[in-house]
Protein backbone atom coordinates (compact mmCIF):
# COMPACT_ATOMS: atom_id res chain seq x y z
CA UNK A 1 0.00 0.00 0.00
CA UNK A 2 1.46 3.07 -0.69
CA UNK A 3 1.88 5.95 1.67
CA UNK A 4 -0.74 8.22 2.27
CA UNK A 5 -0.29 12.25 3.12
CA UNK A 6 -1.41 12.24 6.53
CA UNK A 7 1.59 9.40 6.91
CA UNK A 8 4.07 10.96 5.34
CA UNK A 9 3.16 14.52 7.46
CA UNK A 10 4.45 12.61 10.35
CA UNK A 11 7.24 11.06 8.62
CA UNK A 12 8.26 14.32 7.10
CA UNK A 13 7.70 16.14 10.77
CA UNK A 14 10.60 13.31 11.73
CA UNK A 15 12.60 14.48 9.24
CA UNK A 16 12.12 18.40 10.66
CA UNK A 17 13.61 16.48 14.15
CA UNK A 18 10.12 16.68 15.24
CA UNK A 19 9.72 13.95 18.01
CA UNK A 20 6.32 15.25 19.40
CA UNK A 21 3.14 16.79 19.02
CA UNK A 22 0.33 17.94 21.24
CA UNK A 23 -3.74 17.32 20.42
CA UNK A 24 -6.48 16.16 20.29
CA UNK A 25 -8.36 14.15 17.87
CA UNK A 26 -11.32 14.79 15.20
CA UNK A 27 -12.75 13.41 12.29
CA UNK A 28 -11.38 16.38 10.08
CA UNK A 29 -7.82 14.48 11.00
CA UNK A 30 -8.49 11.39 11.33
CA UNK A 31 -6.32 10.82 7.85
CA UNK A 32 -3.07 12.04 10.37
CA UNK A 33 -4.09 10.35 13.38
CA UNK A 34 -4.32 6.98 11.47
CA UNK A 35 -0.84 7.25 10.73
CA UNK A 36 0.52 7.15 13.96
CA UNK A 37 0.31 3.16 13.80
CA UNK A 38 2.57 3.53 11.46
CA UNK A 39 4.84 6.37 12.75
CA UNK A 40 4.11 6.80 16.51
CA UNK A 41 7.60 5.90 17.32
CA UNK A 42 9.60 8.19 15.77
CA UNK A 43 6.94 10.97 16.56
CA UNK A 44 4.73 10.76 19.43
CA UNK A 45 1.10 11.86 20.12
CA UNK A 46 0.41 13.39 23.08
CA UNK A 47 -3.38 13.26 23.99
CA UNK A 48 -4.29 16.32 26.35
CA UNK A 49 -7.50 17.37 27.70
CA UNK A 50 -7.98 20.32 25.36
CA UNK A 51 -6.87 21.89 22.52
CA UNK A 52 -5.81 24.67 24.28
CA UNK A 53 -3.63 22.77 26.77
CA UNK A 54 -2.00 21.31 23.53
CA UNK A 55 -1.54 24.99 22.03
CA UNK A 56 0.20 25.88 25.58
CA UNK A 57 1.82 22.52 25.89
CA UNK A 58 3.65 23.44 22.24
CA UNK A 59 4.64 26.56 23.61
CA UNK A 60 5.97 25.75 27.05
CA UNK A 61 8.47 23.10 24.64
CA UNK A 62 9.33 25.70 22.68
CA UNK A 63 9.89 28.03 25.27
CA UNK A 64 11.98 25.38 27.45
CA UNK A 65 13.78 23.77 24.83
CA UNK A 66 14.26 26.34 21.87
CA UNK A 67 12.94 23.34 19.79
CA UNK A 68 9.67 24.54 17.57
CA UNK A 69 6.56 23.16 19.15
CA UNK A 70 3.84 21.31 17.50
CA UNK A 71 -0.25 20.92 18.09
CA UNK A 72 -2.68 19.08 16.43
CA UNK A 73 -6.24 19.51 15.78
CA UNK A 74 -9.59 18.71 14.23
CA UNK A 75 -11.39 21.25 11.57
CA UNK A 76 -13.69 23.35 12.93
CA UNK A 77 -14.18 23.46 16.92
CA UNK A 78 -11.04 21.97 17.30
CA UNK A 79 -8.85 24.67 15.36
CA UNK A 80 -10.91 26.86 17.04
CA UNK A 81 -9.97 25.89 20.70
CA UNK A 82 -5.45 25.99 19.69
CA UNK A 83 -6.46 29.84 19.38
CA UNK A 84 -5.72 31.37 22.74
CA UNK A 85 -2.63 28.65 23.24
CA UNK A 86 -0.84 29.85 20.01
CA UNK A 87 -1.71 33.41 20.21
CA UNK A 88 0.65 33.14 23.76
CA UNK A 89 2.93 31.46 21.41
CA UNK A 90 2.89 34.61 19.02
CA UNK A 91 2.92 37.47 21.12
CA UNK A 92 6.19 35.68 23.24
CA UNK A 93 7.90 35.39 20.02
CA UNK A 94 7.99 31.40 19.85
CA UNK A 95 8.31 28.49 16.94
CA UNK A 96 5.55 26.99 17.06
CA UNK A 97 3.60 25.09 14.29
CA UNK A 98 -0.26 23.87 14.45
CA UNK A 99 -1.44 21.65 12.19
CA UNK A 100 -5.02 21.16 11.82
CA UNK A 101 -7.81 19.49 9.38
CA UNK A 102 -10.79 20.43 7.12
CA UNK A 103 -13.81 19.33 5.85
CA UNK A 104 -13.29 17.71 2.16
CA UNK A 105 -12.10 19.59 -0.35
CA UNK A 106 -15.35 18.76 -2.67
CA UNK A 107 -17.55 20.19 0.41
CA UNK A 108 -15.96 23.23 1.10
CA UNK A 109 -18.31 26.86 0.08
CA UNK A 110 -21.17 24.83 0.88
CA UNK A 111 -21.89 25.70 3.98
CA UNK A 112 -21.06 22.24 5.22
CA UNK A 113 -20.92 20.86 8.72
CA UNK A 114 -17.80 22.59 10.74
CA UNK A 115 -16.89 24.22 7.76
CA UNK A 116 -14.85 27.22 9.05
CA UNK A 117 -12.53 29.89 6.78
CA UNK A 118 -9.42 28.45 8.85
CA UNK A 119 -7.38 30.68 6.47
CA UNK A 120 -9.02 33.54 7.77
CA UNK A 121 -9.48 32.49 11.37
CA UNK A 122 -5.39 31.69 11.66
CA UNK A 123 -4.63 34.48 9.06
CA UNK A 124 -3.71 37.02 12.57
CA UNK A 125 -2.04 34.07 14.51
CA UNK A 126 -0.24 32.71 11.58
CA UNK A 127 0.62 35.93 10.19
CA UNK A 128 4.01 34.82 8.65
CA UNK A 129 2.61 30.80 7.33
CA UNK A 130 -1.02 29.79 6.68
CA UNK A 131 -1.24 27.75 4.17
CA UNK A 132 -3.96 24.75 2.62
CA UNK A 133 -2.62 21.65 1.88
CA UNK A 134 -4.69 20.99 -1.73
CA UNK A 135 -2.56 18.71 -3.36
CA UNK A 136 -0.23 15.64 -2.03
CA UNK A 137 2.46 17.37 -4.27
CA UNK A 138 2.35 19.94 -1.84
CA UNK A 139 2.67 18.42 1.24
CA UNK A 140 6.65 18.21 1.25
CA UNK A 141 7.17 22.22 0.84
CA UNK A 142 4.45 22.95 3.61
CA UNK A 143 5.64 20.95 6.54
CA UNK A 144 9.03 21.70 5.57
CA UNK A 145 8.04 25.17 5.28
CA UNK A 146 5.67 25.75 8.72
CA UNK A 147 8.70 24.58 10.13
CA UNK A 148 11.31 26.63 8.70
CA UNK A 149 9.52 29.88 8.78
CA UNK A 150 8.40 29.14 12.84
CA UNK A 151 12.10 29.00 13.54
CA UNK A 152 13.20 31.89 11.30
CA UNK A 153 11.01 33.99 12.59
CA UNK A 154 9.92 32.62 16.07
CA UNK A 155 6.33 32.73 14.91
CA UNK A 156 3.36 30.66 14.99
CA UNK A 157 2.90 28.41 11.67
CA UNK A 158 0.01 26.71 10.36
CA UNK A 159 -0.91 24.08 7.90
CA UNK A 160 -4.95 23.02 7.02
CA UNK A 161 -5.25 19.63 5.76
CA UNK A 162 -8.53 18.78 4.22
CA UNK A 163 -9.83 15.24 5.48
CA UNK A 164 -9.73 13.59 1.43
CA UNK A 165 -6.12 15.13 0.54
CA UNK A 166 -4.91 12.92 3.95
CA UNK A 167 -6.14 9.46 2.53
CA UNK A 168 -5.00 10.42 -0.76
CA UNK A 169 -1.54 8.64 -2.08
CA UNK A 170 1.54 10.80 -1.17
CA UNK A 171 3.27 11.70 -4.49
CA UNK A 172 6.88 13.17 -4.71
CA UNK A 173 6.05 16.78 -7.16
CA UNK A 174 6.17 15.83 -10.37
CA UNK A 175 9.83 17.09 -11.97
CA UNK A 176 8.16 20.25 -13.79
CA UNK A 177 7.82 23.59 -14.01
CA UNK A 178 5.56 25.00 -11.14
CA UNK A 179 7.13 22.66 -8.73
CA UNK A 180 9.78 22.87 -5.51
CA UNK A 181 11.71 20.84 -3.81
CA UNK A 182 12.07 21.60 -0.12
CA UNK A 183 14.37 20.75 2.53
CA UNK A 184 14.28 20.57 6.46
CA UNK A 185 16.31 23.40 6.63
CA UNK A 186 17.04 25.63 9.31
CA UNK A 187 20.41 26.72 11.25
CA UNK A 188 21.75 28.91 14.19
CA UNK A 189 23.13 32.06 12.73
CA UNK A 190 25.75 34.42 14.29
CA UNK A 191 24.34 37.67 14.05
CA UNK A 192 26.46 40.77 15.25
CA UNK A 193 26.29 44.20 14.83
CA UNK A 194 28.93 45.89 12.54
CA UNK A 195 31.94 47.38 14.14
CA UNK A 196 30.89 51.53 13.60
CA UNK A 197 27.97 50.49 15.64
CA UNK A 198 29.57 48.41 18.23
CA UNK A 199 32.08 51.46 19.04
CA UNK A 200 29.18 54.33 18.81
CA UNK A 201 27.22 52.15 21.38
CA UNK A 202 30.39 51.61 23.97
CA UNK A 203 31.06 55.05 23.54
CA UNK A 204 27.47 55.58 24.92
CA UNK A 205 27.90 53.57 27.51
CA UNK A 206 31.17 54.38 28.88
CA UNK A 207 29.78 57.77 29.07
CA UNK A 208 27.53 57.01 30.85
CA UNK A 209 27.82 57.47 34.95
CA UNK A 210 24.59 55.47 36.08
CA UNK A 211 23.53 52.32 33.79
CA UNK A 212 20.86 50.37 34.30
CA UNK A 213 20.50 47.28 32.86
CA UNK A 214 16.73 45.59 31.74
CA UNK A 215 16.87 41.91 30.25
CA UNK A 216 14.55 39.81 28.48
CA UNK A 217 14.01 36.18 27.05
CA UNK A 218 16.84 37.25 24.51
CA UNK A 219 19.31 37.34 27.13
CA UNK A 220 18.62 33.53 28.21
CA UNK A 221 22.16 32.28 26.93
CA UNK A 222 24.11 35.33 27.44
CA UNK A 223 23.81 35.11 31.39
CA UNK A 224 27.66 35.42 31.75
CA UNK A 225 27.61 37.49 29.33
CA UNK A 226 25.35 39.86 30.93
CA UNK A 227 27.14 39.62 34.62
CA UNK A 228 30.52 40.72 33.33
CA UNK A 229 28.78 43.69 30.97
CA UNK A 230 27.32 44.90 34.39
CA UNK A 231 30.32 44.34 36.76
CA UNK A 232 31.99 46.15 34.05
CA UNK A 233 29.50 48.95 33.73
CA UNK A 234 28.80 49.02 37.40
CA UNK A 235 25.00 48.61 36.90
CA UNK A 236 22.50 46.65 38.22
CA UNK A 237 20.13 44.60 35.93
CA UNK A 238 16.53 44.58 36.34
CA UNK A 239 14.64 41.91 34.72
CA UNK A 240 11.54 41.55 32.07
CA UNK A 241 9.03 38.68 33.66
CA UNK A 242 9.88 36.64 30.19
CA UNK A 243 13.10 36.83 31.20
CA UNK A 244 12.75 35.56 34.58
CA UNK A 245 15.49 32.60 34.19
CA UNK A 246 17.81 34.77 32.40
CA UNK A 247 19.77 35.64 35.33
CA UNK A 248 19.56 33.95 38.95
CA UNK A 249 18.11 35.95 41.77
CA UNK A 250 20.68 35.82 44.32
CA UNK A 251 23.49 37.86 42.53
CA UNK A 252 23.76 41.10 44.85
CA UNK A 253 22.97 43.41 41.52
CA UNK A 254 19.56 41.67 40.21
CA UNK A 255 17.10 44.13 41.10
CA UNK A 256 14.48 41.42 39.89
CA UNK A 257 11.17 41.81 38.40
CA UNK A 258 10.22 45.59 36.68
CA UNK A 259 6.77 46.75 36.05
CA UNK A 260 3.07 46.49 37.66
CA UNK A 261 5.07 43.05 38.93
CA UNK A 262 7.89 44.30 40.09
CA UNK A 263 10.26 45.31 42.46
CA UNK A 264 11.23 48.64 44.45
CA UNK A 265 14.84 48.47 43.32
CA UNK A 266 14.01 48.10 39.68
CA UNK A 267 11.97 51.33 39.91
CA UNK A 268 14.32 52.90 41.88
CA UNK A 269 16.89 52.05 39.32
CA UNK A 270 15.10 53.33 36.46
CA UNK A 271 14.13 56.30 37.72
CA UNK A 272 17.96 57.29 38.76
CA UNK A 273 19.83 55.73 35.70
CA UNK A 274 21.06 58.08 32.89
CA UNK A 275 21.90 55.23 30.99
CA UNK A 276 19.25 52.57 30.15
CA UNK A 277 20.84 49.04 28.54
CA UNK A 278 18.27 47.40 27.03
CA UNK A 279 19.17 43.15 25.82
CA UNK A 280 16.87 40.87 24.24
CA UNK A 281 13.25 42.30 25.60
CA UNK A 282 10.43 44.20 24.50
CA UNK A 283 8.86 45.07 28.11
CA UNK A 284 5.73 46.48 27.14
CA UNK A 285 5.01 49.23 29.82
CA UNK A 286 7.15 52.41 29.43
CA UNK A 287 5.74 53.91 32.03
CA UNK A 288 8.17 51.84 34.37
CA UNK A 289 11.46 52.76 32.26
CA UNK A 290 13.25 55.95 32.50
CA UNK A 291 11.32 59.66 31.26
CA UNK A 292 12.18 59.86 27.63
CA UNK A 293 15.34 61.93 27.05
CA UNK A 294 16.15 61.90 30.83
CA UNK A 295 18.72 58.86 29.99
CA UNK A 296 20.76 57.38 26.77
CA UNK A 297 19.71 53.98 25.44
CA UNK A 298 21.61 50.92 23.81
CA UNK A 299 19.36 48.28 22.80
CA UNK A 300 20.35 44.74 21.44
CA UNK A 301 17.60 42.72 19.77
CA UNK A 302 18.07 39.81 17.35
CA UNK A 303 14.83 41.38 16.04
CA UNK A 304 14.79 44.31 14.10
CA UNK A 305 11.80 45.18 14.18
CA UNK A 306 11.60 45.20 18.06
CA UNK A 307 14.47 47.88 18.34
CA UNK A 308 13.80 51.17 19.74
CA UNK A 309 9.16 50.68 20.29
CA UNK A 310 9.92 51.08 23.77
CA UNK A 311 12.03 53.73 24.42
CA UNK A 312 13.78 56.34 22.01
CA UNK A 313 17.42 54.44 22.03
CA UNK A 314 19.95 56.18 20.71
CA UNK A 315 22.14 53.04 19.78
CA UNK A 316 19.47 50.23 18.72
CA UNK A 317 21.82 47.03 17.61
CA UNK A 318 20.43 43.98 15.40
CA UNK A 319 22.45 40.99 16.84
CA UNK A 320 22.49 37.51 19.40
CA UNK A 321 23.01 38.90 22.51
CA UNK A 322 25.32 36.75 23.73
CA UNK A 323 27.74 37.54 20.67
CA UNK A 324 26.85 41.20 20.69
CA UNK A 325 28.23 41.36 24.20
CA UNK A 326 31.16 39.43 23.88
CA UNK A 327 31.99 41.54 20.98
CA UNK A 328 31.43 44.60 22.69
CA UNK A 329 33.42 43.76 25.99
CA UNK A 330 36.58 44.57 24.71
CA UNK A 331 35.52 48.33 23.86
CA UNK A 332 33.55 48.99 27.60
CA UNK A 333 35.23 50.28 30.02
CA UNK A 334 35.57 49.60 33.98
CA UNK A 335 33.78 52.13 35.69
CA UNK A 336 35.90 53.25 38.98
CA UNK A 337 33.49 54.74 40.56
CA UNK A 338 31.29 52.00 42.00
CA UNK A 339 28.29 54.37 44.20
CA UNK A 340 25.60 53.65 41.47
CA UNK A 341 26.13 49.81 41.88
CA UNK A 342 26.37 50.25 45.49
CA UNK A 343 23.55 51.50 45.59
CA UNK A 344 21.48 49.54 43.72
CA UNK A 345 22.63 46.85 45.86
CA UNK A 346 21.75 48.54 49.01
CA UNK A 347 18.57 49.18 47.70
CA UNK A 348 18.10 45.55 46.87
CA UNK A 349 19.54 43.98 49.72
CA UNK A 350 16.58 46.19 51.74
CA UNK A 351 14.08 44.93 49.23
CA UNK A 352 14.66 41.22 50.10
CA UNK A 353 14.33 42.47 53.75
CA UNK A 354 10.57 44.09 52.88
CA UNK A 355 9.69 41.31 51.45
CA UNK A 356 10.77 39.24 53.94
CA UNK A 357 8.81 40.92 56.57
CA UNK A 358 5.84 41.19 54.13
CA UNK A 359 5.65 37.69 53.97
CA UNK A 360 4.99 37.37 57.54
CA UNK A 361 2.27 39.69 57.83
CA UNK A 362 -0.81 37.95 59.27
CA UNK A 363 -3.54 37.33 57.30
CA UNK A 364 -6.51 35.61 57.10
CA UNK A 365 -5.92 32.87 57.33
CA UNK A 366 -2.98 32.94 55.05
CA UNK A 367 -1.23 35.73 53.40
CA UNK A 368 -0.49 34.33 50.07
CA UNK A 369 3.35 35.85 50.22
CA UNK A 370 3.92 33.11 52.61
CA UNK A 371 3.56 30.45 50.24
CA UNK A 372 5.87 31.81 47.81
CA UNK A 373 8.35 32.96 50.60
CA UNK A 374 8.71 29.32 52.42
CA UNK A 375 8.56 27.76 48.92
CA UNK A 376 11.90 29.88 47.79
CA UNK A 377 14.61 28.30 50.14
CA UNK A 378 13.30 24.78 49.11
CA UNK A 379 13.08 25.25 45.30
CA UNK A 380 15.39 21.67 44.51
CA UNK A 381 17.77 22.02 41.89
CA UNK A 382 17.37 22.19 38.54
CA UNK A 383 13.84 22.66 38.62
CA UNK A 384 11.25 24.49 36.01
CA UNK A 385 9.06 26.90 37.66
CA UNK A 386 5.56 27.60 35.74
CA UNK A 387 3.62 30.48 36.65
CA UNK A 388 -0.27 31.62 35.45
CA UNK A 389 -1.95 35.37 35.08
CA UNK A 390 -3.13 36.39 38.23
CA UNK A 391 -2.01 37.90 41.82
CA UNK A 392 0.03 34.87 42.10
CA UNK A 393 1.97 35.77 39.50
CA UNK A 394 3.28 39.20 41.62
CA UNK A 395 4.16 36.67 44.68
CA UNK A 396 5.82 34.76 42.26
CA UNK A 397 7.88 36.80 40.51
CA UNK A 398 8.81 38.86 43.78
CA UNK A 399 9.30 36.09 46.17
CA UNK A 400 11.11 33.16 44.44
CA UNK A 401 14.69 33.59 44.33
CA UNK A 402 15.92 31.57 41.53
CA UNK A 403 19.52 29.84 41.65
CA UNK A 404 21.09 28.95 38.54
CA UNK A 405 20.36 26.39 36.62
CA UNK A 406 16.39 26.80 37.18
CA UNK A 407 14.11 27.67 34.71
CA UNK A 408 11.33 29.89 34.43
CA UNK A 409 8.04 30.00 32.03
CA UNK A 410 4.98 32.07 32.07
CA UNK A 411 2.41 33.91 29.36
CA UNK A 412 4.73 37.14 29.74
CA UNK A 413 2.71 39.06 26.74
CA UNK A 414 -0.54 37.47 26.18
CA UNK A 415 -0.69 37.19 29.93
CA UNK A 416 -3.20 34.70 29.89
CA UNK A 417 -4.98 32.98 32.71
CA UNK A 418 -4.66 29.63 31.88
CA UNK A 419 -0.84 28.08 31.28
CA UNK A 420 0.32 27.35 34.43
CA UNK A 421 -0.59 23.56 34.30
CA UNK A 422 -0.31 23.32 30.83
CA UNK A 423 3.13 24.43 30.99
CA UNK A 424 3.99 22.29 33.65
CA UNK A 425 3.09 19.16 32.20
CA UNK A 426 4.79 20.18 29.03
CA UNK A 427 7.79 20.79 31.29
CA UNK A 428 7.86 17.50 32.13
CA UNK A 429 7.81 15.95 29.02
CA UNK A 430 10.30 17.81 27.54
CA UNK A 431 12.54 17.23 30.69
CA UNK A 432 11.11 14.17 32.61
CA UNK A 433 14.18 14.29 35.21
CA UNK A 434 13.57 17.70 36.35
CA UNK A 435 11.35 18.74 39.17
CA UNK A 436 8.62 21.14 38.06
CA UNK A 437 6.15 23.55 40.36
CA UNK A 438 3.73 25.31 38.88
CA UNK A 439 1.60 28.21 40.55
CA UNK A 440 -1.77 29.83 39.49
CA UNK A 441 -4.71 31.13 41.24
CA UNK A 442 -7.99 29.18 41.74
CA UNK A 443 -10.02 31.10 39.07
CA UNK A 444 -7.40 29.56 36.67
CA UNK A 445 -7.55 26.20 38.30
CA UNK A 446 -11.38 26.26 37.41
CA UNK A 447 -11.09 27.78 34.18
CA UNK A 448 -8.46 25.20 32.15
CA UNK A 449 -6.14 24.22 35.07
CA UNK A 450 -8.42 20.64 36.26
CA UNK A 451 -8.52 19.56 33.22
CA UNK A 452 -4.05 19.56 32.84
CA UNK A 453 -4.08 17.97 36.14
CA UNK A 454 -6.29 14.77 34.56
CA UNK A 455 -3.49 14.84 31.99
CA UNK A 456 -0.86 14.71 34.74
CA UNK A 457 -2.88 12.38 36.81
CA UNK A 458 -2.71 9.84 33.44
CA UNK A 459 0.92 10.36 32.55
CA UNK A 460 2.87 11.06 35.98
CA UNK A 461 3.97 7.37 36.17
CA UNK A 462 6.12 7.60 33.09
CA UNK A 463 8.42 10.33 34.58
CA UNK A 464 11.69 9.45 36.31
CA UNK A 465 11.52 12.37 38.36
CA UNK A 466 8.11 12.49 39.71
CA UNK A 467 8.03 15.93 41.98
CA UNK A 468 5.57 18.37 40.37
CA UNK A 469 3.62 20.42 42.68
CA UNK A 470 0.78 22.59 41.32
CA UNK A 471 0.15 25.35 43.55
CA UNK A 472 -3.23 26.88 44.31
CA UNK A 473 -4.36 29.86 45.92
CA UNK A 474 -7.38 29.28 46.69
CA UNK A 475 -9.13 32.93 47.95
CA UNK A 476 -12.70 32.02 45.81
CA UNK A 477 -11.63 35.53 44.12
CA UNK A 478 -10.24 37.23 40.77
CA UNK A 479 -7.84 38.79 42.87
CA UNK A 480 -5.74 40.95 40.52
CA UNK A 481 -8.30 41.91 38.53
CA UNK A 482 -10.67 42.61 41.83
CA UNK A 483 -7.00 44.84 42.98
CA UNK A 484 -6.98 46.51 39.51
CA UNK A 485 -10.57 47.53 39.93
CA UNK A 486 -9.97 49.05 42.48
CA UNK A 487 -6.54 50.80 42.32
CA UNK A 488 -7.04 51.41 38.78
CA UNK A 489 -10.36 52.40 38.29
CA UNK A 490 -11.52 53.45 41.37
CA UNK A 491 -14.32 50.57 41.54
CA UNK A 492 -15.64 48.62 45.15
CA UNK A 493 -15.14 45.03 44.46
CA UNK A 494 -18.23 43.47 42.26
CA UNK A 495 -18.93 40.55 43.84
CA UNK A 496 -21.32 39.03 40.81
CA UNK A 497 -18.05 39.42 38.43
CA UNK A 498 -15.12 38.60 40.95
CA UNK A 499 -16.32 35.97 43.56
CA UNK A 500 -15.92 32.69 42.60
CA UNK A 501 -17.25 28.89 43.60
CA UNK A 502 -15.50 27.32 46.56
CA UNK A 503 -13.88 23.87 45.36
CA UNK A 504 -11.77 21.55 47.48
CA UNK A 505 -8.96 21.47 45.22
CA UNK A 506 -6.79 18.93 47.43
CA UNK A 507 -9.30 16.60 47.80
CA UNK A 508 -10.33 16.56 43.76
CA UNK A 509 -6.36 15.68 43.15
CA UNK A 510 -6.61 12.55 45.70
CA UNK A 511 -9.76 11.34 43.67
CA UNK A 512 -7.61 10.76 40.75
CA UNK A 513 -5.00 9.38 42.33
CA UNK A 514 -2.39 12.41 42.99
CA UNK A 515 -1.50 13.53 46.42
CA UNK A 516 -3.63 16.76 47.92
CA UNK A 517 -2.50 18.89 50.74
CA UNK A 518 -4.38 21.41 51.97
CA UNK A 519 -3.22 24.12 54.00
CA UNK A 520 -5.18 26.69 55.89
CA UNK A 521 -2.68 28.29 58.56
CA UNK A 522 0.76 29.78 58.58
CA UNK A 523 2.23 27.13 60.30
CA UNK A 524 1.41 24.32 57.67
CA UNK A 525 2.94 26.76 55.20
CA UNK A 526 6.38 25.33 55.35
CA UNK A 527 6.15 21.41 56.38
CA UNK A 528 3.64 21.02 53.47
CA UNK A 529 6.11 22.19 51.26
CA UNK A 530 8.99 20.03 52.52
CA UNK A 531 5.86 17.26 52.18
CA UNK A 532 5.15 18.07 49.20
CA UNK A 533 8.49 18.17 47.26
CA UNK A 534 9.49 14.52 49.39
CA UNK A 535 5.96 12.96 47.54
CA UNK A 536 6.64 10.24 45.52
CA UNK A 537 3.84 11.55 42.89
CA UNK A 538 2.78 15.02 41.89
CA UNK A 539 0.15 17.07 44.52
CA UNK A 540 -1.45 19.32 44.25
CA UNK A 541 -0.52 22.03 47.15
CA UNK A 542 -4.01 24.11 48.06
CA UNK A 543 -3.33 27.36 50.25
CA UNK A 544 -6.27 29.03 51.16
CA UNK A 545 -4.79 32.72 50.95
CA UNK A 546 -6.53 36.10 52.11
CA UNK A 547 -7.65 38.20 49.39
CA UNK A 548 -6.92 41.22 50.82
CA UNK A 549 -3.35 41.51 50.74
CA UNK A 550 -3.31 44.05 48.54
CA UNK A 551 -0.77 42.80 45.27
CA UNK A 552 0.48 46.16 44.69
CA UNK A 553 2.85 47.33 42.31
CA UNK A 554 6.24 48.65 44.31
CA UNK A 555 5.47 51.98 43.76
CA UNK A 556 1.76 53.31 43.80
CA UNK A 557 1.34 56.63 42.78
CA UNK A 558 -0.60 58.74 44.74
CA UNK A 559 -3.49 58.89 42.66
CA UNK A 560 -3.95 55.36 42.42
CA UNK A 561 -3.96 55.36 46.51
CA UNK A 562 -7.10 57.96 45.85
CA UNK A 563 -8.78 55.36 43.67
CA UNK A 564 -8.35 52.87 46.46
CA UNK A 565 -9.67 55.16 49.01
CA UNK A 566 -12.82 55.69 46.52
CA UNK A 567 -13.47 52.62 45.62
CA UNK A 568 -13.34 51.64 49.38
CA UNK A 569 -16.06 54.80 50.51
CA UNK A 570 -17.86 53.33 47.63
CA UNK A 571 -19.08 50.54 49.43
CA UNK A 572 -16.23 47.38 48.92
CA UNK A 573 -18.10 44.74 50.59
CA UNK A 574 -14.15 44.37 52.22
CA UNK A 575 -13.63 47.72 52.98
CA UNK A 576 -12.27 47.35 56.26
CA UNK A 577 -10.46 44.09 56.25
CA UNK A 578 -8.68 45.91 52.64
CA UNK A 579 -7.92 48.73 55.08
CA UNK A 580 -6.67 46.28 57.77
CA UNK A 581 -4.48 44.75 55.53
CA UNK A 582 -2.83 47.48 53.72
CA UNK A 583 -2.07 49.54 57.24
CA UNK A 584 -0.22 45.86 57.81
CA UNK A 585 1.23 45.96 54.76
CA UNK A 586 2.73 49.59 55.50
CA UNK A 587 1.07 50.53 52.73
CA UNK A 588 3.12 54.13 52.78
CA UNK A 589 6.35 51.73 52.06
CA UNK A 590 5.38 51.78 48.81
CA UNK A 591 4.03 55.18 47.61
CA UNK A 592 7.02 56.72 46.35
CA UNK A 593 5.63 59.08 44.38
C1 LIG B 1 -8.25 34.18 29.52
C2 LIG B 1 -8.23 35.36 30.41
N1 LIG B 1 -9.41 35.85 30.91
C3 LIG B 1 -9.39 36.93 31.74
C4 LIG B 1 -8.22 37.54 32.09
C5 LIG B 1 -8.21 38.73 33.02
N2 LIG B 1 -7.63 38.31 34.31
C6 LIG B 1 -6.34 38.48 34.60
S1 LIG B 1 -5.93 37.88 36.10
C7 LIG B 1 -7.51 37.40 36.39
C8 LIG B 1 -7.89 36.78 37.70
C9 LIG B 1 -7.32 35.43 37.88
O1 LIG B 1 -7.91 34.86 39.02
P1 LIG B 1 -7.24 33.66 39.75
O2 LIG B 1 -6.76 32.67 38.78
O3 LIG B 1 -8.15 33.19 40.82
O4 LIG B 1 -5.94 34.33 40.39
P2 LIG B 1 -5.89 35.45 41.56
O5 LIG B 1 -5.76 36.76 40.89
O6 LIG B 1 -7.12 35.32 42.39
O7 LIG B 1 -4.66 35.10 42.31
C10 LIG B 1 -8.34 37.72 35.32
C11 LIG B 1 -9.79 37.47 35.30
C12 LIG B 1 -7.03 37.02 31.51
N3 LIG B 1 -5.82 37.56 31.75
N4 LIG B 1 -7.07 35.93 30.71
MG1 LIG C 1 -8.22 33.58 42.84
Amino acid sequence: MSETVGAYVLRRLHENGIERLYGYPGDGINGIVGAFHEHGDEVEFVQVRHEEIAAFCATAHAKLTGEVGVCLATSGPGAIHLLNGLYDAKLDHQPVVAIVGQQNTQSLGSNYQQEVDLITLFKDVASDFVHVCMKPGQARHLIDRAINVARASRSVTCVIFPADVQEEPFEEPPRAHGTVYSAPAGSDPRVVPRDPDLDRAAELLNAGEKVAMLIGQGAARAADEVIQAADTLGAGVAKALNGRDALPDDLPFVTGPIGLLGSKPSDQMMAGCDTLFMIGSSFPYSEWLPEPGKARGVQIDIDGRMLGIRYPMEVPLVGDSRDTLRALMPRLERKDDRSWREEIEDNVRQWWELLDEQAHLSADPINPQLVFHELSPRLPDRCILTADSGSTTNWWARHLRLRKGMRAALSGTLATMCPGVPYAFAAKYAYPDRPVIAALGDGSMQMLGMNALLDIADKWPRWSNRQLVVCVLNNRDLNQVTWEQRVLAGDPKLEASQVIPDFPYARFAELIGLKGIRVDSPEQVAPAWDEALAADRPVLYEAITDPEVPPLPPHIEMDQATQLARALLKGDPAAGRVLQQSLKGKIKEFVTR
